[in-house]
């Protein structure tokens, strides 16, 4: 009963009006929570969008730096590959001389008998340069060659049997806009056996 008379008693102060006011103030409060939780939404959202982008950015950096990985390493295999068949001569009738045909530190031409026909034919001539492997990214393709007491040999080589190894040195760049490594560089030496 109590609360009976209270709500008579308020609506029948002046008039009503405090109602009116109660009713508006509660709508204008209404309003401010609306608009504070859409904004505190936004903000939430804007941070796990800021987060979630980050990641992804850290993700495609730790993508880029495997490529790099990878790309080293098949260009060192490649060239590995192509200089253990240096002088491959296996019929040792070739009318040409196999092996390292010119050794600089930024280039190397290999000539190898792969069908062992003892004729050159056009596939068998091996260009090495910095820009032989540019599809991969490679932005460096270094050489030094070491003679059989591990003395590196002035480049351009003039003694080229006196060639024993050679130190191959690959360097990856890549877009700087990523976190992580932009620069991977890979070396190897490798034995020549012909
Ligand atoms: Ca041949």
């Amino acid at each position: 009963m109590k609360i009976v008379n209270l709500k008579l008693s308020i609506e029948n102060y002046k008039g009503g009006g405090f109602i009116r006011r109660l009713i508006t103030n509660i709508r204008g409060v209404t309003l401010v929570e609306v608009l504070l939780a859409v904004t505190i939404s936004g903000i939430i959202g804007a941070v796990v969008v800021t987060v979630h982008l980050a990641q992804e950015r850290v993700y495609a950096g730790e993508d880029a730096f495997i490529n790099m990985y990878r790309n080293t390493r098949t260009v060192i295999d490649k060239v590995t590959i192509t200089l253990r068949m240096a002088g491959y001569d296996p019929t040792g009738s070739a009318s040409f001389d196999p092996g390292i045909s010119y050794a600089n530190s930024d280039s190397m031409v290999i000539v190898i008998d792969y069908d062992g026909d003892g004729v050159l034919d056009g596939d068998e001539t091996v260009v090495y340069t910095s820009h032989t492997f540019a599809s991969l990214g490679i932005d460096s393709l270094r050489f030094a060659y070491l003679d059989r007491n591990h003395v590196s040999l002035a480049t351009p080589v003039d003694t080229l049997p006196d060639i024993n190894s050679v130190a191959v040195t690959v360097v990856v760049r890549r877009y700087e806009g990523l976190p992580g490594r932009h620069r991977y560089e890979l070396s190897r030496e490798v034995k020549l056996r012909n």
